[in-house]
């Protein structure tokens, strides 16, 4: 891929060119993830958060063609608005969108790719993707998990959506060599609520400690990124039995209207969230600004 594809704000350009912490954030959340208004809210809110944290925001989306990092109050609310009339672009759509010159929101795949290519190493979202529930027969696997193997971004996420099949999603993270660490916790977290019954690899207490292994495995020339799993704060978790429910429910649905492919994770938190009467949505938008904290702290500990 040619640099001239790449188009990074100037205030993010400048942060890159002096060293300062910069975090990566999605698009897909906004456009496929939420809706609008609450969309281009949290994703504004979400860019205060890191500000507040002493990083440089940078919403990542494909515009006309470009890999923009770093967007303008406009861009954002346009990927709002358009919501699931943007493409959901991950790394098999981006050729096209490229030389189409098209519009795409970028799923935690295609943001590490891009975060990558402008030189940001801490990307926060909410939830990564996963091997779906069925997937040793389906093989719906999220090709977030592949770019993990293979693209070097530190994601700072709550676990993976528990829409999945969170012990499938674990071994595929650790065939391919991906390390999943436990910010604060021994369990791997399962996005509405704090716990899984699954360990996580490592349990680290502190945003320096997960630099310093980021810097390790980049050091020793160890491709791919890295897992950093923070739990949804106690305050906004979801009752375990609740949460279950409306997936179980959601899922249901999906098979019945045979929903297949990428549509398949928007709808899930769509319906989810009308099933739990938008309890899903507000604990969504929480663990998100949870993880843009902590991303911003690593950030800053990465950058020093
Ligand atoms: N996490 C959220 N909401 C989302 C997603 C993640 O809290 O909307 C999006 C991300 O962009 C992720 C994508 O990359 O869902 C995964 O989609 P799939 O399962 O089709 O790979
Ligand atoms: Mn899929």
């Amino acid at each position: 891929m040619t640099p001239s594809y790449l188009r990074p704000s100037p205030e993010v350009r400048a942060a890159l060119q002096e060293g300062r912490p910069v975090v990566a954030l999605e698009s897909t959340i906004i456009s496929h993830g939420m809706p609008y208004p609450r969309n281009a809210e949290t994703a504004l809110q979400v860019e205060q958060e890191v500000r507040a944290h002493g990083a440089v925001p940078a919403t990542i989306a494909i515009l006309g063609g470009r890999l923009s990092v770093g967007l303008s109050e406009a861009e954002i609310g346009y990927l709002g608005k358009q919501g699931q009339r943007v493409a959901k672009a991950s790394r098999r759509d981006l050729p096209v969108l490229l030389a189409r010159g098209q519009d795409g929101a970028a799923t935690v795949a295609a943001t590490m790719i891009i975060a990558q290519l402008a030189g940001i190493r801490v990307f926060a979202t909410g939830g990564i993707g996963g091997v779906h529930r069925g997937g040793a027969q389906t093989m719906d696997i999220s090709a977030d998990l592949q770019e993990l193997a293979r693209t070097g971004v530190a994601v700072i996420c709550a676990g993976a959506k528990a829409i999945l099949d969170l012990e499938l999603t674990l071994e595929y993270l650790e065939t391919h060599g991906v390390p999943v660490l436990g910010y604060q916790t021994d369990e791997f977290p399962a996005f509405y609520t704090r716990s899984s019954g699954l360990p996580v690899d490592c349990r680290v207490e502190a945003p320096l400690e997960i630099a310093r292994i980021m810097q390790a495995k980049w050091a020793a020339g160890l491709q791919g990124g890295l897992v950093i799993a923070n739990p949804i704060p106690e305050a906004w978790a979801m009752p375990a039995g609740r949460a279950e429910a409306a997936i179980r429910r959601a899922l249901g649905e999906a098979e019945a209207r045979n929903i297949r492919g990428k549509a398949v994770t928007p709808f899930l938190l769509a319906r989810i969230e009308e099933l739990t009467g938008g309890q899903s949505l507000e604990a969504n938008i929480q663990l998100v600004l949870s993880n843009a904290r902590l991303a911003a702290q690593v950030a800053v500990a990465f950058s020093g």
